[in-house]
């Protein structure tokens, strides 16, 4: 039995040399319960009383070296996997670190940015509203009559009979009037929606700011000394503006209104085809029908409004050409400005 049990040691520790050594299965072969080893201690019964306790002092020897030799052998692999996982993982922490590439503003946002600065410095607040909006907010409030042709499917998005994607800002300022009375001194920057094919100077989608002001008193002079001070501080302060009579249902008068070109300064060029003004906004005094439907008095208060397409006026200052690549997400593009 001595000689067994010997040999079991032998054998175990020659094993725990071996480098593909499976150290568990080892232990469970010799040490376990249905192991070697276990197997001898077994035996034992039939020994001598004598014998018993010299076989079983040796037996304990045995399952104590082995024992020692496989915590060592664990200990070892252990500091092994440790080194080479701190081998793998080493960090040269003087190493230049990896640029994180920065943002910027979409040129739209710069320019609507700009633009509300602008007025918030004329005293002007910013209004929102909803973009599904009903066709009383967007049309008949605003005094477009039933059978205009804005109001053709054709032309604006429709959910239902009486909801649709809103083709102006103007309905935020009707509400801005339904709930404050005057002074009012808004602007509504924000997305609108016609049902136009997307061609390099239409867009289903595009952007408006307008303005609104209700007062006791407010005239035609001071619509033009706003515009004025807009044009001069978004185009440069030699530029000068133009009004053309026109129509609009919301406004009465109404007026088209040109800057003097800021390329050519008015003598004519590419930009402005010639003509030494660039149209950029429509204009008027708010109609008195306007008025009343949201609830003003057109006898104590007037009003003057404008408004503008946010495409066209950052198109026209950067030369841009195309008012696809404002929505294409192209680096090349985004990245000049
Ligand atoms: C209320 C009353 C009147 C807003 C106005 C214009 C003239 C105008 C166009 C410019 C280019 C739209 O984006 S565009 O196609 N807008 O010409 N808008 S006056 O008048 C209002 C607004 C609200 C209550």
């Amino acid at each position: 039995m001595k000689e067994k049990l010997q040999q079991i040691k032998e054998a175990a520790l020659l094993e725990l040399k071996a480098a593909d050594c499976d150290t568990e299965a080892l232990r469970v072969r010799y040490l376990g319960k249905k192991g070697e080893l276990t197997a001898v201690l077994r035996g034992m019964g039939a020994l001598t009383p004598e014998e018993r306790p010299v076989i079983g002092q040796m037996a304990n020897e045995v399952r104590a070296e082995i024992e020692a030799a496989l915590t060592a052998r664990v200990a070892e692999e252990k500091e092994k996997a440790l080194n080479d996982r701190l081998a793998r993982e080493k960090l040269d922490v003087t190493m230049p670190g990896t640029p994180s590439r920065m943002g910027h503003q979409h040129p739209l946002t710069r320019a609507q940015r700009e633009m509300e600065e602008i007025f918030i410095g004329m005293g002007f607040e910013i209004a929102e509203g909803p973009e599904v909006e009903y066709d009383y907010y967007n049309f008949k409030a605003l005094n477009i009559p039933e059978n205009h042709p804005a109001r053709d499917t054709q032309d604006t998005f429709y959910i239902t009979d009486n909801i649709l994607l809103r083709s102006q800002t103007s309905p935020v300022q009707v509400r801005v009037m339904e709930k404050q009375s005057p002074p009012i001194r808004v602007i509504s920057p924000g997305r609108v929606y016609r049902s136009d094919a997307l061609d390099a100077t239409h867009s289903p989608l595009f952007h408006q700011m307008e303005g609104l002001v209700v007062d006791k008193g407010i005239t035609m002079s001071d619509l033009k000394g706003t515009l004025e001070t807009f044009a001069k501080k978004m185009f440069g302060e030699e530029t000068k503006i133009r009004f053309r009579p026109h129509h609009f249902p919301f406004t009465e008068p109404s007026a088209e209104v040109d800057v003097s070109c800021f390329v050519c300064g008015g003598k004519g060029c590419r930009v402005c085809k010639g003509e030494g003004w660039i149209e950029i906004l429509g204009a008027g005094m708010v109609h008195p029908f306007v008025l009343e439907n949201c609830g003003i008095d057109p006898e104590v208060y007037s009003g003057f409004a404008f408004g503008m397409g946010l495409e066209r006026v950052t198109m026209t200052r950067y030369g841009i050409d195309d008012i696809r690549l404002f929505y294409e997400n192209d680096e090349r593009f985004l990245k000049q400005f």
